[in-house]
């Protein structure tokens, strides 16, 4: 039981025929092995595959039923076997049913570098490249990819970009895009198409040209001929992803050109073929006074100038994948460009492998936040998928927390978050609880061999319904006790964004890459101004919300320090001070990772031994790095405050000293980030 397996554990299938229209492709043969060797339904039976057009049925959508599947695509016939499959396992009645994919593109990102290691990776190297790169495919590699399309394609998941934004010029010279058409050629029978990520100077410094301003002709056909040549070796290929004048790397702007022409470039390179180019609005400069307002100020006025085939990539929030953040004000003010929402699997700053956070109910937040911008219910979800702006093409990306290690994800839980990104390409508005109760039973399964004393039965009520909550409460206990109320980026660059840093300062450090940029601590108060009186980032956002979020009296308490800063003795909804409310939050997030460490042992009987081990060593060690957070937290800030920590909260364990001496340099940090 060493997590290997995923949700997809096998299990004794009972004989079933599978009787399909169509030629027998590749992808046809995946759905009826899938049928074949999961099968849970009467011994027997026969099931239908059909292949036909149909109105209700949009992309790679499907009709289920008792009878079989139909689908208008190969890909659609697949994932309709898998949803069959789910019901069986998870014991859903399989009534009929149709299901449409929210997005069309469901894409991986993966921040793997052509040396094997991973940015902001926590489980491991990379599954794609190597170090010692002799560029050999080993039946080994071969048959991890496939476990890893498997996994993809059971969950809807149907593209992977397989290199870091932070992209290799390399990543188009020969060698690696032999690599490359391997993996595609692996990932293929799955559904999955393949993507790369590309350095946007990449004619310069691969193809040995002056420039690489977009609008330059020798430029043009560089990237012309280099797509040939990948379309070539990968016909489906998906497309380009690109981070560009960001966080130093290479862009249109160097050239005095905009965004548009960068991506318009890409764009008409992989037109013919039917490719993407997902241009990320990740862009932010040092010398800006609020970060938060950046991607808005540069994309807002290119609305309209981009190809079709071009989707801007943006963030769940404005500024980095922060535990808490509100949802990016670009979502339903880019009105004439196709936008796609970008989510960190990779728990960068939310506990790496060691914390156990389920990501489900915050991606779910940002999805159904109101942005207003084409009336009430232009949700996030539904200014991205083509429900509110007529686009061309709809996606959304994960940012994959996969590697090396044998249980894929670093930590069992992890494995989660991967599940859940698939689930809710595929339908943004499904439930986190429905995400959760699926992923727990398809992957713990009653994994302890039942007892005498503790039958099959009480896994529901053992196991199930507990360990479903802790996994729902765990994203907001990760807030509470490392960044309540709004506030946010105060964790240390040090140990690579783990814990917390909110005095992280290093002399020369950008200042927007240090916390007390985001804080603001003083002796009058907390928090970053970004009101009408501040930095004003508030009125990027529609109204009512920009009025609503603009006051302090009814801003979400979630989001009070995000837009406001507010004297220690602010009083709170709650009737208590900021000060006081700050300490109780900290508090919490502390005693819930207590009560997820009982309640993961009494779930004890009801899993495998090693699985079980694994986990609780886990919970044991964000224990104490939530004590950690909040310590720090609440330490750090009463240098400011001179209030005195609530007395019905558990005193702080650690003196100040301390944790600032722990968190000392040597900085290891990847070069150009914080
Ligand atoms: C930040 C990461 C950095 C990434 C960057 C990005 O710290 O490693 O390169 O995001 O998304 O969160 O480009």
């Amino acid at each position: 039981e060493n997590g290997h397996q995923l949700w997809l554990r096998p299990h004794p299938a009972a004989p079933v025929t599978v009787v399909s229209s169509g030629k027998n492709s590749a992808l046809l043969a995946t759905a009826k092995s899938e049928l074949q060797q999961g099968w849970q339904g009467r011994a027997g039976a026969t099931v239908k595959l059909t292949l036909k057009k149909d109105k209700s049925i949009k992309y790679d959508g499907f009709r289920l039923s008792p009878q079989g599947v139909e689908a208008a695509t190969e890909a659609g016939l697949l994932y309709g076997v898998y949803e069959l499959l789910r019901r069986q396992q998870t014991g859903q009645p399989l009534t009929e049913v149709i299901s449409n994919p929210s997005y069309e593109h469901r894409v991986l990102n993966h921040w793997d570098n052509p040396d094997g290691s991973v940015e902001r990776g926590y489980a491991g190297k990379s599954i794609f490249w190597r170090q010692d790169s002799s560029f050999v495919v080993t039946g080994r590699d071969k048959a991890l990819w496939q476990q890893y399309a498997r996994a993809n394609a059971s969950v809807g998941i149907n593209g992977a970009v397989l290199n870091n934004v932070n992209a290799s010029p390399m990543i188009l010279s020969a060698d690696y895009l032999g690599r490359a058409k391997a993996i595609a050629d692996v990932l293929r029978p799955y559904g999955v198409k393949v993507y790369l990520a590309v350095k946007f100077s990449s004619p310069a410094l691969l193809g040995g040209l002056k420039t690489s301003d977009p609008l330059d002709p020798a430029v043009i056909a560089w990237w012309k001929a280099r797509t040939r040549e990948v379309y070539r070796q990968i016909p489906d290929f998906g497309g380009f992803l690109v981070k560009a004048s960001s966080e130093g790397q290479p862009g249109p702007q160097d050239f005095g050109r905009t965004h548009a022409d960068g991506a318009n470039l890409l764009a008409d390179a992989v037109r013919p073929y039917g490719g993407l180019v997902m241009w990320r609005a990740f862009v932010y400069s040092p010398n800006d006074k609020d970060r938060a307002k950046q991607a808005y100020n540069e994309f807002v006025p290119l609305d309209g100038k981009f190809r079709d085939n071009v989707i801007i990539q943006v963030k769940n929030g404005p500024i980095d994948f922060q535990p808490r953040e509100p949802f990016s004000p670009l979502f339903g003010a880019l009105k004439k460009t196709a936008v796609m929402p970008e989510f960190q699997i990779t728990q960068e700053y939310l506990g790496q492998a060691i914390d156990l956070v389920f990501l489900a109910p915050m991606w779910a937040e940002c999805l159904r936040s109101d942005t207003y911008q084409a009336g009430p219910g232009s949700t996030v979800a539904r200014c991205t998928d083509g429900s509110v702006y007529p686009q061309k093409h709809s996606a959304m990306a994960g940012v994959s927390n996969v590697g090396l290690d044998t249980n894929w994800t670093g930590h069992d839980f992890a494995q989660a978050n991967w599940y859940a990104f698939g689930r809710l390409a595929w339908n943004n508005t499904l439930a986190s609880e429905q995400i959760a109760d699926e992923w727990l039973r398809l992957t713990f399964d009653n994994s302890a061999p039942p007892t005498a004393n503790q039958p099959a039965a009480d896994f529901n009520a053992g196991f199930l319904t507990p360990v479903k909550q802790l996994m729902l409460a765990s994203r907001e206990a990760a807030v509470d006790y490392s960044m309540p109320l709004g506030l946010h980026h105060i964790m240390s660059a040090t140990h690579g964004h783990y814990g917390p840093g909110p005095w992280w300062a290093p002399p020369g450090t950008r200042a927007d890459w240090t916390p007390p940029y985001y804080h603001q601590a003083a002796a009058n108060g907390v928090g970053f101004d970004r009101t009408s009186t501040g930095s004003n980032a508030v009125s990027q956002y529609h109204e009512p919300l920009a009025g609503q979020l603009n006051n302090p009296a009814t801003c979400p308490d979630e989001y009070l320090l995000w837009f406001h800063h507010l004297p220690w003795d602010f009083k709170m909804k709650s009737g208590r001070t900021l000060w006081d409310e700050l300490a109780l939050h900290y508090d919490h997030g502390v005693q819930q990772v207590r009560q997820f460490q009982r309640t993961w042992d009494a779930a004890r009987p009801y899993v495998d031994a090693e699985r079980f081990a694994l986990v609780q060593n886990k919970l044991r060690t964000q224990s104490g790095n939530a004590v950690i957070w909040k310590d720090a937290g609440l330490l750090y800030f009463q240098q400011f405050s001179h209030l005195p920590i609530p007395a019905e909260i558990e005193p702080p364990m650690h003196t100040l000293e301390q944790l600032i001496a722990n968190d000392a340099p040597p900085l290891r940090r990847p070069a150009g980030q914080p």
